[in-house]
């Protein structure tokens, strides 16, 4: 075989990674104090290039959405309250009762810009899932996107628009079965609620439930509804687990969805939260654990989009993101973080991975054995994939269901036990401000 040969043989079998990125996208601030820091996302950004990643994949600036691409899901009059709200009027007290019906609050504020944060995020995942449906590349990366507890009208848990029931609708055009993926600690309500009653969309999300742990939902028997009856699945855990037990999870459950739903295009979000020592989680995940379940996607060869999410460790973000980047191009990264201009967040021991905390695992094997093999039992019941599914092209303004009414009051924060390492978590987080 000649070298040219060679060459296109090595291009063929190495997957297109196509990576969106905006770089205004990290001076949006939700204001002093409030966890969700979009500067993580230049952090992210910096460290991907300081590892050379950007010459293994294709950078996009992505075209914000239109009013019209917003709409495809969210109710047209939320859509124009968050593109004229001001930081202004949010302050007026006499709009503050107003603005709660669209679950404005301090958790989400009206910040400078937040019309334009909303259409960056969300025209990057449905850009990215436009690509993949038109089979421009085989795997894409938003980590400005994966704003899972976004609902129709309304704002909730930092999330006001919802890239990711957007980019689904998106890749619905060209699939016809879509498995979503979540990793981030909290249950990705607004992803599952409105594809409820669909079974072309099976929602899948690990996640902390109990302990009031927000939002509340994702039981383990809450399996969807009417058609979409076993194609939402819930794994929940509780605090502590660890990147072996996690694993021992995912991966027969994966291989079970896999088996019986049979996806034609994955979407995964890979929320940062779920690491150890995340300043709002409570999970023990390292690197290895929460890029393993990334790497095990991937090896699926199935369309790919790869989305952000929480994350509250501003240092523990960049370099989960940075990492499950170079695993989705096939690139080895070293141990030692490249110098770069925000170095000195990884200070002392500037290396990538991160450690497990001493913290207890609050989950038994036997629980989480039980668990797997509920998920599993589900799954054999779901019935033969391609029956009775509506055709490709059809109206799927039917697949998202609306039927669920707002949730229970929301309920007071909880006082922690954990509360003084976090309260230590945050004056890491303040010093690096
Ligand atoms: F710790 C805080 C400090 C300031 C403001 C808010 C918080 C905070 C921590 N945890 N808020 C929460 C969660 N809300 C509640 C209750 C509702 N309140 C009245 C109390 O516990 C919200 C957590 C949102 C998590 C978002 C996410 O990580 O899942 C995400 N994914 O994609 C983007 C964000
Ligand atoms: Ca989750």
């Amino acid at each position: 075989m000649s070298a040219d040969t060679n060459r296109e043989v090595f291009f063929e079998l190495m997957p297109k990674v196509n990576y969106f990125y905006s770089p205004d996208f990290g001076g949006y601030y939700y204001g002093a104090g409030h966890p969700m820091r979009p500067f993580r996302m230049s952090l992210v950004h910096e460290l991907v290039v300081s590892y050379g990643l950007h010459r293994h994949l294709n950078i996009y600036e992505p075209r914000p959405a239109s009013v019209r691409d917003m709409t495809a899901f969210h109710a047209d009059e939320y859509i124009k309250f968050i593109r004229e709200a001001t930081p202004e009027t949010y302050q007026s007290p006499t709009c503050k009762d107003h603005l709660r019906r669209f679950g404005i609050n301090d958790e989400c504020p009206i910040f400078s810009g937040l019309y334009d944060f909303c259409a960056t995020a969300c025209g990057a995942s449905i850009g990215a899932a436009a690509q993949l449906a038109s089979k421009d590349a085989e795997i894409c990366i938003n980590f400005m996107g994966g704003y899972h507890h976004a609902k129709i009208s309304e704002a909730s848990g930092f999330c006001y628009c919802n890239d990711i029931v957007l980019a689904i609708l998106e890749l619905l055009k060209a699939y016809e079965r879509v498995l979503y993926i979540d990793i981030d600690i909290h249950h990705g309500d607004g992803v599952e609620e409105a594809f409820y009653t669909s079974d072309r969309v099976m929602t899948l999300s690990f996640h902390k439930y109990g302990d009031q742990f927000f939002p509340g939902t994702g039981a383990r028997d809450d399996i969807g509804r009417g058609d979409g009856r076993g194609f939402a699945v819930n794994f929940p855990f509780t605090d502590g687990v660890r990147d072996d037990m996690y694993l021992g999870c995912f991966k027969p459950v994966i291989d079970n969805v896999l088996k019986y739903f049979k996806p034609s295009a994955i979407v995964m979000q890979c929320g940062a939260d779920s690491l150890a020592n995340d300043r709002l989680g409570s999970f023990n995940l390292t690197l290895n654990g929460h890029g393993e379940c990334v790497r095990y996607i991937r090896d699926t060869g199935l369309p790919l989009l790869v989305l952000g999410g929480g994350g509250y460790t501003l240092r523990n973000v960049a370099r989960c993101w940075t990492y499950e980047t170079a695993v989705l191009c096939r690139h080895a990264v070293s141990e030692e973080i490249p110098f770069n201009r925000h170095y000195e967040y990884y200070s002392p021991h500037y290396l990538l991975n991160i450690l497990p905390t001493n913290m207890l695992d609050r989950n038994t094997a036997v629980e989480l054995t039980k668990e797997t093999q509920r998920i599993v039992d589900q799954l054999k019941r779901i019935g033969c994939p391609g029956a009775g599914y509506e055709s490709i092209g059809a109206d799927i303004s039917k697949t998202v269901s609306l039927w669920r009414l707002k949730g229970e009051e929301e309920e007071d924060e909880k006082v922690d036990e954990d509360q003084e390492t976090r309260k230590l978590h945050r004056k890491e987080e303040e010093e690096e401000e």
